[in-house]
């Protein structure tokens, strides 16, 4: 009788395990789906770029969406010098505008290639600066008055609308070559071409 008793709460102890882990398997899935974009699945890599930018949490997914705000002056490294989120993902075809919030004095937004430049730095609240991401890729940006002190960004462009960089045929390894993002955008420009030719 007991031994049969021993059986029956191990049984259900187990069944409780598994109810934990289920439940727990969905809230990681669905946390959060705010404004500020879910954890893309994979992250893209950067290249150390966003290594001293402490407001750089992870990419938010905010692919499928027309357009995007980012904060000019929010949060972060050791007062207002963060972008807000710091890390984008969208779809080609977004428009991104930043916004500045009028905090940590003056900035700009100027992409790393050249691509982007919102000229010279300004503090004023409600100033915005956009720009539109046909070209998949990666797109890093700093703000020149406070780039040594980590106010950073970028922008994950990507025609992928399910899982991110690694979410493909080539496995993604943890080396520090850098020449997988670049094979992955390129990649991903071929397949965009071919889409549209
Ligand atoms: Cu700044």
């Amino acid at each position: 009788m007991s031994t049969h008793r021993r059986g029956v709460l191990k049984a259900l102890a187990l069944v409780a395990v598994l109810v934990t882990a289920i439940l727990a398997g969905c809230t990681s899935g669905t946390a959060d789906e705010g404004a500020a974009g879910l954890q893309l699945p994979n992250e893209p890599d950067y290249k150390g770029y966003l290594d001293n930018t402490d407001n750089y949490d992870y990419t938010h997914d905010m692919r499928g969406q027309e357009a995007v705000t980012i904060e000019v002056g929010s949060k972060g490294n050791m007062g207002d010098y963060g972008f807000g989120p710091a890390a984008v993902a969208v779809s080609p075809g977004t428009t991104v505008t930043w916004v500045w919030t009028g905090s940590g004095g003056t900035h700009n937004v100027v992409a790393d290639e050249g691509t982007f430049n919102s000229g010279p730095p300004v503090a004023e609240k409600g100033t915005t600066f956009e720009y539109t991401f046909d070209k998949p890729g990666v797109y890093r940006y700093a703000c020149e008055p406070h780039e040594a002190m980590g106010m950073k960004g970028a922008i994950f462009v990507t025609p992928d609308q399910s899982g991110g960089p690694s979410s493909g045929a080539g496995a993604e390894s943890g080396d520090s070559s850098g020449s997988e993002s670049i094979e992955y955008s390129v990649n991903r420009h071929l397949e965009l071409g071919h889409r549209l030719g």
